[in-house]
């Protein structure tokens, strides 16, 4: 079942979308098999950029030996790895009865669902089909991800979701993003604006490839940028550079930013970050030449004070009247008609009555990320974890996970696995067999992206773009949308849901649903694979602001009304806090490096990725290394100031980090090792990190980089 009707040989245009860059692509079938996937130079959005990941990981892992088949039910005791094959019918029905378990002892809330990846389809399915049983109660890993971003954009209202206009740009401004790893389709962008003349400014504390092209590196000390950009805002305002008839007519608080700003001139910023005040100076200059866009990464977000910091960025981008005009910022426009995922999330006919959600876990005391006014209406994930070990406010019994390792990607392995070992039932979609999944009552299994149909928006094209399900379910595999509903049936048959909110059986129904109200046909989009649309830039009488003054809200009413600071401001990084011994934890800890080979937790199975990328590196400075007696090659314990234990990382020693800093990626865990957690205890630098807190006080985010830590040699076996 599931899959496109018309499988059939020969090459397709299609979308790789095994990570949010989503990738146009070519898929070549030959004999039923995926024979090729490559780049789509043809595509609006990503002009032929791809990745490896896309040419061998997606295919890689559609046909590697361990990849899961059939549904497993758990024999024996949680995390012994002894499973039985069973059948969908008898899989669903042991999850229905899990599930209506639980719904019938504890109440519909005690059932949570857990995903990743906010923009596509699998995160509303799980949302939806948590709404149906009536409960308000799902994860989605965006306060690790980008949400401190998108609760700025949304906040200050600029709506720049993608839309770097790097290719016009005159300067791009790339900030705690390394493109080169993490994004090829900024990173060929850049590399052609750069060849065309632009300037690029890198703010990095490390020198990553993109320092190397850039005029200007600002090595920033971790945690600190807020100081950096409020120093820029400054300069531009001091310098009458800001763009101030743009200023007068679509923002709102213009004073009282430049205020703020004022207390950080460029000398009290160098101080703060590390940075030559004249460099600050000139990179502010540097941007004030637009036009400028602003490409932004992970590297100051999902972190304690990641909301503020974007804030004062995307203040700096509002001054300046960097947005939608050509070789900015352009802004969120879909075609007429098209609903994203985010609008249906909140869209009423799909909501549950506001006292339920009112009740999602972390919405008192983050509403502007959980419950009714929250971004996605998520939970606060770490409060999530505690309500299962405490059952506090209420307890959590029962969950769906689909589409997330939480054991591996989420702060504190062991308390994560804890947590779900200790559920009624747990049950776990994936495409091989993960930590989380050897936890599980259930393992069901998901097909994968080359057999799966999505279509989505590319704000970065802009355009609607396809993927096309290349090749037939391997096995028994399901897609999301197949096994929600057919879940949905048998719960339904037990009295144990609230409403159903599926309006679609099929993931064709799906894209059609998506698609009805535009001028788009799902015709068209399977044969060139994309459709760009009108876009018109700066029309900002016809599409205003999405805040309560309808301006950009340099000043946030929002924030205000809620008693947080309402400007952008710099809070002292989580390392220099009280509290913390820098004696006995002399480095700071930067983590989330993103690997070529792996997305995340991903394609750990397949052996060409671990010949890229053999081991859990973690760089080193030289003179950091010679001060604590280490060499390239030793494994070392790295500790964390307040966090939950230890992990092992191998030393690679590298100039790019800077004295003090070291770093390391994320995601380690190894299919070969030994059952539950298959190293994830060990290799796994959540393994090491609390996510207790210091949270921001907006999105709930935990401080997954900029930390205290120490270095404890291995020894030798
Ligand atoms: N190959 C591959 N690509 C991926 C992924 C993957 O797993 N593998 N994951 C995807 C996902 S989900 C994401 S979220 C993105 C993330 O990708 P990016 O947005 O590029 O984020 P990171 O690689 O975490 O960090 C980017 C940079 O931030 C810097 N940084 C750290 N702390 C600070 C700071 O305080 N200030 C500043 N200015 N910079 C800082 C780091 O040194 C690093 O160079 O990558 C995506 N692309
Ligand atoms: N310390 C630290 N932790 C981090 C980060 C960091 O920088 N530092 N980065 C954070 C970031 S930015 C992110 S995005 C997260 C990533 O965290 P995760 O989303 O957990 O990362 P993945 O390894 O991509 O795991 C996805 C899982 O879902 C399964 N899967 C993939 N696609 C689908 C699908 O369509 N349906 C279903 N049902 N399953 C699917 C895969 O088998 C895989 O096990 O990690 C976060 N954690
Ligand atoms: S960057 Fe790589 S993994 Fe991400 S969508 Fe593009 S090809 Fe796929
Ligand atoms: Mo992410």
């Amino acid at each position: 079942m599931t899959a496109s009707p018309s499988i059939a040989d020969g090459t397709f245009p299609s979308t790789c979308w095994e990570c949010g860059t989503i990738c146009g692509s070519l898929v070549t079938v030959k004999d039923g098999q995926v024979a090729k996937v490559g780049p789509n130079p043809d595509h609006p959005a990503t002009r032929g950029a791809f990745c490896v990941k896309g040419i061998l990981g997606a295919p890689g892992w559609t046909t590697h030996p361990s990849r899961l088949t059939q549904p497993l039910r758990r024999v024996g005791t949680r995390g012994e790895g002894r499973w039985e094959p069973l059948g969908w019918d008898d899989a669903l029905d042991v999850m229905a009865d899990g599930l209506a378990s639980v719904r019938e002892r504890f109440g519909p809330l005690a059932i949570a669902g857990a995903v990743s990846g906010a923009f596509f389809s699998r995160g509303l399915t799980v949302a939806l089909l948590m709404r149906s049983l009536g409960s308000p109660n799902w994860l989605i890993n965006q306060d690790l991800c980008g949400g401190c971003r998108a609760l700025s954009d949304r906040l200050t209202g600029l709506a720049i979701d993608r839309g770097e206009d790097i290719d016009a740009t005159r300067c791009a401004l790339v900030v705690g993003r390394n493109p080169s790893a993490a994004d090829p389709a900024q990173w060929q962008a850049l590399r052609r604006a750069r060849a065309k003349g632009a300037r690029i400014i890198a703010i990095d504390p490390k020198r990553i490839p993109v320092a190397d092209i850039a005029d200007l590196w600002l090595r920033v000390r971790p945690g600190t940028d807020a100081a950096l950009a409020l120093a820029m805002i400054h300069v531009l305002v001091t310098e009458g550079r800001h763009d101030r008839e743009f200023v007068a007519r679509w923002t709102h608080g213009f004073d009282a930013l430049a205020a703020r700003a004022a207390q950080y001139p460029p000398e009290v910023a160098a101080r703060l970050t590390g940075v030559a005040a004249d460099d600050i100076v000139r990179a502010a200059r540097m941007y004030a030449d637009g036009p400028s866009t602003f490409v932004s990464g992970h590297g100051i977000d999902a972190f304690s004070a990641g909301v503020q910091t974007f804030r004062a960025y995307h203040g700096l981008v509002a001054i300046s009247g960097n947005l939608d005009r050509e070789g900015g910022n352009r802004r969120v426009k879909r075609p007429a008609g098209y609903r994203t995922y985010l609008d249906l999330l909140h869209h009423p006919d799909f909501r549950l009555p506001r006292e339920v959600e009112e009740r999602t876990i972390g919405a008192d005391r983050f509403p502007l990320w959980a419950g009714p006014r929250g971004w996605q209406m998520a939970c606060h994930n770490p409060s999530v974890i505690d309500a299962i070990l405490t059952g506090e406010p209420y307890p959590i019994r029962a969950m769906y996970v689909s589409g997330v390792n939480v054991v591996v990607t989420y702060p504190n392995a062991r308390k994560t696995a804890r947590a779900l070992a200790s559920l009624d039932f747990l049950a776990v979609a994936s495409q091989t067999m993960t930590p989380t999944a050897e936890l599980a009552d259930l393992v069901l299994p998901k097909t994968t992206t080359l057999e799966e149909e999505e279509v989505s928006l590319n704000p970065a094209g802009p355009c609607v773009t396809y993927t096309r399900a290349a090749v037939p379910p391997r096995g028994q595999a399901r897609c999301d949308l197949d096994i929600a509903v057919g879940l949905l049936d048998r719960l339904e048959a037990r009295g144990a849901i609230a409403k159903n909110f599926f309006r679609w059986r099929t993931q064709r129904e799906f894209c059609d649903f998506l698609l009805a109200d535009t001028t788009i046909s799902l015709d068209d989009l399977r044969t060139r694979g994309f459709a760009t649309y009108p876009y018109r830039l700066g029309n900002f009488d016809e599409q205003g602001f999405n805040t309560p003054t309808g301006k950009i809200e340099l000043f946030s009413t929002t924030l205000d009304g809620l008693g947080l600071d309402p400007l952008p401001d710099f809070v002292t990084p989580a390392a220099e806090r009280e509290g913390h011994d820098a004696g006995a934890y002399p480095l700071v800890l930067l983590t989330g490096d993103r690997e070529k080979a792996y997305h995340h937790s991903r394609f750990r199975e397949q052996a060409w990725a671990r010949r890229m990328s053999p081991d859990p590196e973690l760089r080193v400075h030289p003179e950091t290394a010679a001060a604590h007696g280490i060499a390239r090659g030793d494994w070392v314990w790295v500790e964390t100031s307040g966090g939950p234990g230890r992990c092992r990382l191998r030393v690679e020693l590298t100039e790019a980090t800077p004295p003090g800093v070291v770093s390391t990626g994320m995601g380690w865990w190894f299919p070969d090792a030994p059952v539950p957690d298959h190293g994830a205890f060990d290799v796994n630098v959540n393994a090491a990190m609390s996510y207790d807190g210091p949270w921001d006080p907006v999105s709930g985010s935990a401080d997954t980089r900029g930390l205290r830590c120490r270095l404890v040699p291995v020894p030798a076996a």
